[in-house]
């Protein structure tokens, strides 16, 4: 199987957590999005979003991240990760839904003003752009730091694909400067899931400061 990937960006490094986490050998075709590689008709063909990740498996292709590690979990029947039954599957897509439609937009403008604007842009950041991330990021912050706060992943005590799927916004938190401050049941998620080996070797090698 091949995962076309741009390994700095979150949603690739969700995938790649989670393959590694199951000791899945994907192939990866490394990507540059900036240089319009995503955007040639034959990328398209496999991704007409022209975005990454996009998996490829015989002549199927998947696009979405969180599709993309529903499908590896299912088919190397990772049932740890991927629960079966009713209230753990709603669970799940509660949290990877909530994660897509919520907590990731939220996080993503920090990482644009912060990360893409300065350092690959060459632009300032702009403040008022920031100012209003991060009011938009406190009360989901407080929800989901309310919610951990009972509990050490998000549907309990097992690591799910759920975890995987939110926590991948977080890898440059330091470097974004997410306010995380006054939530330490998230901070403390976040580093048991940073902890896991399959974790640290999703994170793209060149940017050390975001090891933990
Ligand atoms: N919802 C999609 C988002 C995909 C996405 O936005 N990918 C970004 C990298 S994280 C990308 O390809 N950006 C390149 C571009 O915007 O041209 C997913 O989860 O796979």
């Amino acid at each position: 199987m091949k995962l076309y990937t741009h390994s700095p960006s979150p949603n690739c490094i969700k995938v790649m957590a989670v393959a590694h986490h199951l000791s899945i050998a994907l192939e990866e075709v490394e990507m540059e999005p900036h240089s319009g590689s995503c955007k040639t008709p034959e990328y398209l063909a496999k991704n007409p979003n022209g975005l990454l990740p996009t998996l490829e498996d015989g002549g199927y292709c998947l696009w979405e991240s969180n599709a993309i590690i529903v499908y590896l979990a299912r088919k190397f029947e990772a049932t740890a990760l991927f629960p079966t039954d009713l209230v753990g599957q709603a669970e799940l897509w509660r949290w990877m839904s909530w994660g897509m439609c919520h907590w990731t937009p939220a996080i993503r403008p920090l990482l644009y003003e912060r990360m893409v604007q300065p350092l690959i842009h060459r632009q300032p950041t702009n403040q008022a752009a920031v100012e209003k991330a991060e009011a938009a990021f406190h009360p989901l912050a407080r929800l989901l730091d309310s919610h951990l706060s009972q509990r050490e992943f998000l549907l309990g005590t097992n690591l799910t694909l759920a975890d995987f799927s939110l926590g991948a916004y977080l890898v440059y938190n330091q470097m974004a400067q997410i306010p995380l401050t006054d939530y330490p049941a998230i901070q403390a998620w976040y580093a048991r899931l940073a902890s896991l080996p399959g974790w640290q070797k999703a994170l793209p090698q060149m940017h050390p400061p975001h090891k933990r």
